[in-house]
Order: C-alpha cells, then sequence, then structure tokens
C-alpha cells in the first residue's frame, strides 16, 4: 500500500487529486459499488506530503483517521486545527468542514475510515466544496480548544467537542491496565469514546486499540457489525472464517458482518492493533447480535 501510494503521490498533487487516498477494495464490492473494505466500511490508506493542501470540503458520511507515519501533518475542523502525531485518533464528524496539510518533513500517512457505504445505502450522501475556507484555524498549542474543553463562542458549539484521542493517553492506560485480565476476545482492548454522550467517538461508527500481550491466544466469536483492522505494531495471526491470515506492523484487515475469527499474538512482543467498526449504526438500528464460536472451533 505504501509504495503504491508514493507513487501516485508522484503522480497527483494532493490539491488536485481532493484527497490522495488508495481505497481498500474488497473483492466482494460490487461492480455498481464504490470500493469498499466491508459491506458497510471505506477503509483507505490517505498521503500528504510536505507543503501539500488537500483543500477544504464537507460531506455527510462521518470520517475517523488512524495516523500511521509522519509528523507536522495537520487538519482543521469545523476552524479547529489538529496536530497528527504517528498512533493519534483523529474524526471528523459527517457535516463538518475538513481540509488535511503538512508543516514538517516527509511523508504523512493515515488510515482513513468512512461510514459511506452505509450512507450510500441510505441514498443520504451529501457534499459541499465551496465554502469552508473562511473558517480561521485555530492555533495549534491550544490542546483545550481541540480536546473541545475551551470553545470559541462566536463560531458556535463545536459537533463534537473531541477531536483527538492522542496515542500517549492509549499507552498509559494499557500500563494502568497490564494487571487486569482482559477480553477473552481481544485480550486488553479500550474503546475511543466521546466524554458528552458517555458513547462511541462517531453517531455511526465506533474505535478501538487492543494489546495482544506476548503469547495471547484468543477466543472466537462473530457478531453482525464488521471490522476493520490496522496492525500499529508487532506482528500475529487471526483465523478469519477458518483461514489464518498472518498480520504485521502496517498491515490492515477486514472482518465483515457474521465472520468468525479469532486473534493470536505470535511475536516475541506485544502486538497494538487499532480497529474501527458500524457497531454504532448496528446498535441503533436494534441490529446487533454475537455469538462465541464454540459452533465451529470446539
Ligand atoms: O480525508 O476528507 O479516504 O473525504 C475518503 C473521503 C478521505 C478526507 C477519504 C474523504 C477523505
Ligand atoms: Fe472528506
Amino acid at each position: 500500500v505504501r509504495q503504491f501510494l508514493l507513487r501516485a503521490g508522484e503522480m497527483i498533487s494532493a490539491e488536485e487529486a481532493d484527497r490522495r487516498v488508495l481505497a481498500m477494495k474488497n473483492p466482494g464490492t460490487l461492480e455498481t459499488e464504490t470500493a469498499r473494505a466491508t459491506d458497510t466500511l471505506w477503509a483507505a490508506v490517505q498521503l500528504v506530503m510536505p507543503g501539500e493542501v488537500a483543500p477544504p470540503h464537507r460531506h455527510s458520511p462521518g470520517a475517523l483517521r488512524l495516523i500511521v507515519e509522519g509528523g507536522g501533518g495537520y487538519t482543521v475542523v469545523n476552524g479547529s486545527r489538529v496536530e497528527m502525531h504517528a498512533g493519534d485518533f483523529l474524526i471528523t464528524p459527517g457535516g463538518t468542514w475538513h481540509e488535511h496539510g503538512h508543516d514538517g518533513s516527509g511523508p504523512m500517512l493515515w488510515l482513513d475510515g468512512l461510514d459511506l457505504p452505509i450512507v450510500q445505502s441510505l441514498h443520504a450522501v451529501f457534499a459541499d466544496f465551496d465554502g469552508g475556507a473562511d473558517l480561521e484555524a485555530v492555533p495549534s498549542r491550544a490542546s483545550a480548544l481541540r480536546a473541545g474543553t475551551l470553545a470559541p463562542v462566536w463560531r458556535g458549539a463545536p459537533q463534537a467537542p473531541t477531536l483527538v484521542w492522542p496515542i500517549e493517553d492509549v499507552e498509559a492506560a494499557f500500563a494502568d491496565l497490564a494487571q487486569e485480565e482482559g477480553s477473552p476476545y481481544d485480550d486488553l482492548v479500550v474503546e475511543y469514546r466521546d466524554p458528552t454522550t458517555n458513547g462511541a467517538a462517531m453517531t455511526t461508527m465506533g474505535a478501538q486499540m487492543q494489546l495482544l500481550r506476548a503469547g495471547a491466544e484468543l477466543e472466537s466469536h462473530r457478531h453482525t457489525h464488521s471490522v476493520v483492522y490496522h496492525v500499529v505494531r508487532g506482528e500475529g495471526a487471526s483465523n478469519l472464517g477458518g483461514e489464518e491470515f498472518p498480520w504485521r506492523q502496517g498491515d490492515t484487515f477486514a472482518i465483515p458482518s457474521w465472520v468468525e475469527h479469532r486473534h493470536a499474538s505470535t511475536g516475541d512482543g506485544d502486538a497494538l492493533l487499532f480497529s474501527f467498526n458500524d457497531k454504532p449504526a448496528i446498535e441503533l438500528l436494534k441490529l446487533d447480535f454475537e455469538r462465541p464460536g464454540k459452533d465451529l472451533y470446539g
């Protein structure tokens, strides 16, 4: 993915492309459909090179991002500027203006997750490419503005107070939880949450980080929500529908709805796995069901 994306970087600018992304196209995608990682989730890797700008736009689908590589990149969400650091989790709620830029050096890469297939199936895709440029970015050092604990009054209430969850907080959480038994399916796993709703980070999508400790061999289950995984570090393997898929740092894989799966770490150290899912949307529709995997693997 990285190699092809860097080649795309030589062929087209971020500005020309609007968004220079390589989308993950599950072979199950129908010819009439937009590329998709699962039936409900868009996943892509985006590249912004130093000095480039991906121009402002907004759309009804929501987007989330896991920063994979680089520093000095930033995104501006409804006028709030958020710095990008490898490992950080960022969101762009549906309907918010957003643009991306890069003041640092070296390529800036991140994983995008969008609920686009869900919004398409509801025939509710809306996009706007004019007007977002008047929103001035707030100073990037103001962490309270990024976290939403201070808000500029004249701009109106921000749609999502929390726009970024830094990796340092996640690592500190895992250090605190190190003595716990964890989840039988996911070992140590934390969900990114919106403190104002005490719910998932976004209306339609949730996101998690999980630490598979060295030697972890987890149990199997399946559920009606689907998931896209990205390996932040370490190595392991996941059994998806009876087939073994080894993975290591930088890999992305998908678990479609109702596919039985189990994870294991296979390296000397821990494995850190990011994932996003459509569970919040499925739950709102009261369609979330789960079964342990004993029926397939004894
Ligand atoms: O960064 O605004 O992967 O609008 C797909 C659509 C990223 C973005 C994607 C988008 C974006
Ligand atoms: Fe966008």
